[in-house]
């Protein structure tokens, strides 16, 4: 027979291995949620979450390859093609995400890179957007280090850069650009004083061994990003990864739980992948630690569920959108 024991909350610190990584990933579901639950009350008021609100501004014909992404030019997704919105445009659904009761608003632009003058007109959007009183974040692609300068001095609160996988599964998945491509803007980014936002997709077909490798390359990060979102595979159509395997919920929300006790004091961000997911997967990520979502009708170019829906779940599990500005309540990343 065995006997009970008490599970004490692993020791919280870097660096992590990839195999202590996977041995959290591998402990019994529930040993597993209430270790991250510990974790995640030493570090975050309980019943916090942060409700960020995306908007692509600049959509479709992307010049990368990217596996997952509806937005490649290379797949035939029926993502047309748009200009850079105008400053009127975002500011207007900028003040409705506000109103709705956003904290954060997330600005993604469907570039390999952008030019200069695609900063400066990105640098307009900020501003206007940071007037409002609204936490800023931008995913725009590579930067170099004068571009995420300006970016910082329009205003901008958080980088979001995503990792996606581990470094030996990336050039399955994409191969317009390397692993160390995505390390050099992160660096940059930090350099320049901005925030980082930094995470990953579950269900691209990757290994258990992967998922532990990701997570391991977020948490080493020194300092670790402020905020991890971690995307379940929107699976669409065209897409090279379209017929992926669905990934199995459970093994998701090991992933979140892995996230907040490897990075205690970042927002992990229970992000793409929510409207496929249902109620009670949702609340158990976030007894995983999850503390923040994608929050507005839609993500980039696909769906999300909609605030009404959102509203009445973040009731039902006493969950209240975040009335502080954001992270520093905590002081993240020590
Ligand atoms: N073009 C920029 C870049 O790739 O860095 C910014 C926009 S890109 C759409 C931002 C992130 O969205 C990707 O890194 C990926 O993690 C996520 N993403 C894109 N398509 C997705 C999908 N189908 N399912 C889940 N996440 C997705
Ligand atoms: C992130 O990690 N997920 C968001 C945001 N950062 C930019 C994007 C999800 C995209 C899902 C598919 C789409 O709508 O394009
Ligand atoms: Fe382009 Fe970003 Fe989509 Fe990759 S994820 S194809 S870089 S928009």
């Amino acid at each position: 027979m065995q006997l009970h024991r008490r599970v004490a909350p692993a020791a919280v610190q870097g660096p992590w291995t990839v195999d202590a990584i996977q041995a959290l990933l591998d402990k019994p579901l529930l040993d597993l949620l209430f270790e991250a639950q510990t974790v995640h009350r030493q570090h975050w008021p309980a019943g916090d979450i942060e409700l960020a609100t995306l908007l692509s501004v600049k959509t479709g014909g992307c010049p990368e390859n990217c596996g997952y992404c509806p937005q490649s030019a290379e797949f035939d997704t029926g993502v047309k093609a748009e200009k850079l919105m105008s400053v009127q445009e975002v500011t207007q659904a900028a003040q409705a995400a506000k109103d709705a009761g956003a904290t954060r608003f997330c600005m993604g632009a469907a570039w390999r890179a952008p030019k200069d003058r695609d900063i400066e007109k990105m640098s307009e959007l900020i501003t206007a957007v940071k007037d409002l009183g609204l936490q800023t974040c931008a995913t725009l692609g590579m930067l170099q280090p004068h571009q995420a300068q300006a970016l910082r001095d329009a205003g901008l609160d958080y980088y979001n850069h995503n990792l996606d996988t581990a470094p030996e599964y990336y050039q399955d998945v994409v191969s317009t650009r390397q692993y160390q491509d995505r390390l050099d803007t992160l660096r940059h980014v930090r350099d320049a004083g901005i925030s980082v936002c930094c995470g990953g997709i579950v269900g691209m077909g990757e290994t258990p061994v992967h998922r532990a490798g990701l997570i391991a390359q977020l948490a080493n990060l020194n300092p670790y990003p402020e905020s991890v979102p971690i995307n379940s595979l929107v699976r669409v159509p065209g897409t090279p990864l379209a017929d992926s395997e669905p990934v199995d919920p459970l093994d998701f929300v090991r992933v979140i739980a892995v996230a907040r006790i490897t990075m205690p004091k970042a927002r992990v961000r229970l992000s793409a992948g929510r409207q496929q997911m249902g109620e009670p997967v949702q609340a158990m990520c976030f007894l995983a630690g999850a503390n923040s979502i994608f929050y507005g009708d839609k993500l980039l170019v696909t769906g999300n569920p909609d605030v009404e829906a959102d509203v009445q779940l973040l009731a039902k599990l006493g969950l209240q959108g975040t009335r502080t500005q954001g992270d520093e309540q905590s002081g993240c990343c020590d």
